[in-house]
């Protein structure tokens, strides 16, 4: 996966050919295809943010999950990283609640997708205006806030990571764009996206098997919006057109996939909320995994 500048002039083989599952291209100059959503005027009086829980039913199947929305995301949304500073360094693994308690986040999820054998945290991680983690111009789906507060979803080369004119403040890694502005976007992301950013096999089971899953993305007032659906994969839960045509109907314009499965987690005030699918080492009861970073919705 050597890095160069000419990685751009492959592009068009790459379409032709029988895309193999480990294409993996680094970008590292130019501009690639994202949506930059201007933030909106402060609302006076900071609200809390807004954390409802469903159970749905999709194809048939109940599933349980959460919608969170928050104003100000620029005030009020921060990555952390895993165990606090200095975490993706250590490739330090934490529940979400262990993240999330001394951060003082009323909601919290687990963020992006890390390596389950070294804890490496995977792709971009701007925490708090701390560059902590690069993807290294790999081509997964962005979500981030700008120091002005602008919303920014899709796909960034490294050159667009390290802006310094309106640098990002926030911004995490997932994989498959869901939702790019107010149309599902998962075939293009299928095409496009570097797959071994997870580990759950072929990059269309992952896309289309029933799981737990966790999303970020923004509505059409500016509000950030987290998603969280219970479910274990091949078991319960749903899959990523679901999830994305339950947002489309949140008036969410647009979303990224955070990690999922055994990761998916739902803290609430520093206390675990929803049923993770690992086991204990008791195989009798469910326990939150230890994960990478954390998305953490806070006081302004
Ligand atoms: C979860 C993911 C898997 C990923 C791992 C570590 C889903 C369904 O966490 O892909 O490799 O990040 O998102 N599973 O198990």
């Amino acid at each position: 996966w050597g890095a160069s500048l000419d990685d751009d002039l492959l592009l068009p083989y790459t379409r032709v050919r029988a895309r193999s599952a480990r294409d993996c291209a680094r970008v590292r100059v130019g501009r690639r295809e994202h949506e930059s959503w201007p933030p909106s005027p402060a609302t006076p009086g900071s609200r809390r943010p807004a954390a409802r829980t469903f159970v749905s039913h999709f194809a048939g199947r109940a599933v349980p999950g959460h919608l969170t929305r928050a104003a100000d995301p620029l005030r009020t949304f921060s990555v952390l990283e895993p165990g606090g500073s200095g975490g993706c360094a250590s490739r330090r693994r934490a529940t979400v609640e262990e993240t999330a308690r001394p951060a003082g986040c009323s909601v919290a999820q687990n963020g992006g997708f890390f390596r389950m054998d070294t804890g490496e945290c995977l792709g971009n991680v701007v925490s708090d205006a701390r560059r902590v983690s690069s993807a290294g111009g790999l081509q997964n789906a962005q979500f981030g806030i700008r120091r002005d507060g602008t919303l920014v979803t899709g796909y960034l080369s490294e050159e667009e990571v390290l802006d310094t004119e309106n640098p990002f403040v926030q911004l995490l890694s997932g994989v498959v764009w869901l939702i790019r502005n107010g149309s599902i976007y998962i075939n293009e992301s299928q095409a496009t996206e570097c797959d071994e950013t997870q580990e759950t096999g072929s990059f269309s089971k992952f896309i289309n098997v029933i799981s737990a899953r966790t999303a970020v993305g923004h509505d059409r007032k500016g509000q950030l919006v987290l998603f969280h659906a219970d479910g274990q994969t091949e078991q319960r839960g749903i899959n990523l057109w679901e999830m994305a045509e339950f947002l489309l109907k949140q008036d969410v314009v647009n979303a990224i996939n955070l990690d999922g499965g055994g990761s998916a987690t739902f803290v609430l005030n520093g206390t675990l909320a929803s049923y993770p699918s690992d086991h204990c080492q008791d195989n009798m009861w469910r326990c939150p995994r230890s994960v990478s970073t954390v998305v953490c919705l806070h006081e302004p």
